[in-house]
């Protein structure tokens, strides 16, 4: 065997795991979903993946993915991995705030193999630093660009090759190349030297290596992926997630390929249209989407024992909130039976507009809405592209929301976002909003609350002009109270706001306990799971 895998999705924390009860998974859907098309080669014996330490059931394959919350807690591990897997091939997913943890990963990796491994880095931070300006007709980088960091030698120079876009089958072409290295015997950094045949690779990607003192760059011709032809992450990978909100039910991440972007375009928000692109084969979506459930179903009985299944939609809103879409899979679920309950996220306007399909989606198993309620005032962060009503304001058309899914017993659970300059008494208001919101109709719960991280948003980050390169939160008493946090960060507050107050984040969590304590009118059944 000469390609030999393991994949990591680098984590944002120095130390200490999150406490988030809300939102947490052991599943890195972003990099499974990455790696799909790559595995299911190994899986079909095809190529050099048919011959990798990934043509192995989908348990052992699994075994050869880590997500990292804290290098500290997971060092082991992944130490433990890399003895055992030997690999020669190491790819990292990274988000924004896991620069840091990625530079540690790949660091240790190269103290461990020297150079008989290829680090590749790729996920949403690649892709939000590097990108093609079509107005300039070139590749620019951010000034986080991990290219540019390399070069400047703000980070060391451990990734021998980073990703930027839609990967499923770049990732296959660099698996054969390196493959081929292997067997050559010939140095596996000098990958770029061996890339004539990645151009071809389907999808929006830019690839780039520092040579001497130079980055290089090249852009894939673009030729579309043909989103129906791709594999469930979960049948390639397993199932491990469980959202406490579906009880013992294990939680597969499904998604319907529409893209990595958002149909709206909110400015502080990473998947914003604008920066993500358009959707793509909507027309097929819903069918996607139901063969997502479907495979759930079948892997989670066959992996997980009898437990159940449930899943939640990664879309940024649920099939794009297409009324056709969503009435689609209403049709596909209703044929067949599939026994699962699921979740997925729409926007309050979405959701309002959309009630009537959502009390059939309920019958069909869809218990779960997650909505971004973010704050009190939406001008206080210069609107938000998704509130769009003119008539009633955000507040009341958020407790219709709530008052509407309470009837047709669909829970709610909601994201809030400090941090974007509101007052101290905005912020108790709102709590106490929520909590008569959960005397009255039951909802929302879970909450998940965030403190407003800036994104490099492919410089569109209003100046900020943030490295990344140190942690977002550095160990200390900020590092306590943001383990009960979704996203947040001392470092990086968006552009024009002060970093946190200590006082006050203090104060937010403990207003936070005492909403979660207050127990919420039930759905269904004990304990607020469906
Ligand atoms: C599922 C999910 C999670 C899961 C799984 C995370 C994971 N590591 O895989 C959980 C709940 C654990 C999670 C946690 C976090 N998440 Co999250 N998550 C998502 C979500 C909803 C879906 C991701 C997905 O599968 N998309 C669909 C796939 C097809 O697109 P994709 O992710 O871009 O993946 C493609 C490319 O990026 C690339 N790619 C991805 N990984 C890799 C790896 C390599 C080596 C290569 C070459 C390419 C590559 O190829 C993929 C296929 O084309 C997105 C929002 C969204 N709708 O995408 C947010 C999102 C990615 N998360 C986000 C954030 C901030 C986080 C956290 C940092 C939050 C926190 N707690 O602080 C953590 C990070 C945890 C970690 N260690 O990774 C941000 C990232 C923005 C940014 N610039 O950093 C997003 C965009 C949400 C948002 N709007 O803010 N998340
Ligand atoms: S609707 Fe939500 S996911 Fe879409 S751009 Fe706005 S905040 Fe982001």
């Amino acid at each position: 065997m000469s390609l030999k895998v393991i994949a990591v999705s680098a984590h944002y924390l120095p130390e200490k795991g999150l406490v988030n009860y809300s939102l947490k998974s052991e599943d890195p859907a972003s990099l499974f979903n990455a790696c799909r098309y790559a595995a299911f080669l190994a899986e079909n014996g095809i190529g050099s993946w048919g011959g990798s330490n990934w043509a192995v059931p989908r348990k052992k394959r699994r075994e050869n993915i880590l997500l990292m919350n804290s290098l500290k807690e997971e060092i082991t591990d992944y130490e433990l991995l890399i003895e055992r897997e030997q690999p020669n091939l190491l790819l990292i997913g990274a988000m924004t705030l896991c620069l840091p943890g990625a530079v540690a990963v790949a660091k240790k990796a190269k103290e461990i193999l020297r150079d008989k491994v290829c680090i590749v880095l790729g996920g949403w931070h690649s892709t939000e630093t590097i990108y093609f300006d079509n107005r300039l007709n070139k590749v620019k980088h951010h000034i986080s660009s991990p290219l540019r960091l390399m070069l400047e030698g703000y980070i060391e120079p451990v990734f021998d090759l980073i990703v930027s876009g839609e990967s499923e089958y770049v990732i296959a072409e660099i698996g054969d190349i390196v493959d081929l290295l292997d067997q050559r015997n010939l140095p596996l950094f000098k990958i770029y030297d061996y890339f004539s045949s990645v151009f071809n690779a389907p999808g929006d990607w830019i690839l780039g290596w520092i040579k001497g003192e130079e980055i290089l760059t090249i852009k894939g011709r673009g030729y579309p992926i043909d989103r129906d032809e791709l594999v469930s992450p979960c049948s390639m990978f397993g199932v491990k997630a469980s959202f406490d909100i579906f009880g013992d039910r294990p939680t597969a991440h499904v998604f319907s390929d529409l893209g990595r972007g958002c149909v709206y375009d909110c400015n502080f928000c990473s998947e914003a249209s604008s920066l993500c692109g358009s959707l793509v084969q909507i027309n097929t979506s819903a069918e996607r989407l139901f063969g997502q459930l479907k495979d759930a179903v079948g892997v989670i009985k066959e992996d997980n024992s009898s437990c159940g299944t449930s899943a939640f939609v990664e879309d940024s809103t649920m099939l794009a909130g297409s009324n056709i879409a969503l009435r689609k899979i209403a049709d596909l679920l209703s044929a067949s039976s599939l026994d699962i309950c699921f979740g997925g996220q729409l926007t309050i306007d979405q959701t309002l507009s959309r009630i009537d399909i959502l009390g059939e989606l309920k019958k069909l198993g869809f218990n779960y809405l997650f909505v971004g309620l973010e704050t009190m005032y939406p001008e206080s962060i210069g609107g938000m592209a998704k509130d769009r009503s003119l008539r009633d304001n955000w507040m009341f058309r958020a407790e219709k929301m709530f008052e509407a899914l309470s009837e047709i017993e669909i829970f709610c659970g909601i994201s809030l976002l400090f941090g974007l300059g509101e007052s101290r008494r905005s912020r108790i208001l709102l709590f106490e909003q929520i909590i008569k919101w959960r005397k009255s109709y039951g909802v929302p719960y879970p909450i998940s609350i965030n403190w407003a991280v800036q994104h490099p948003r492919r410089g569109n980050d209003g100046k900020a002009n943030y490295r990344y390169i140190q942690w977002g939160t550095p160990v200390g008493p900020f590092l306590d109270v943001f383990k009960y946090f979704g996203e947040a960060s001392v470092n990086y507050p968006i552009a024009g706001q002060e970093p946190p107050d200590i006082e006050e984040v203090k104060e937010i969590t403990q207003i936070y306990h005492a909403v979660l304590q207050e127990t919420p009118k039930m759905l269904g059944s004990e304990k607020g799971k469906i």
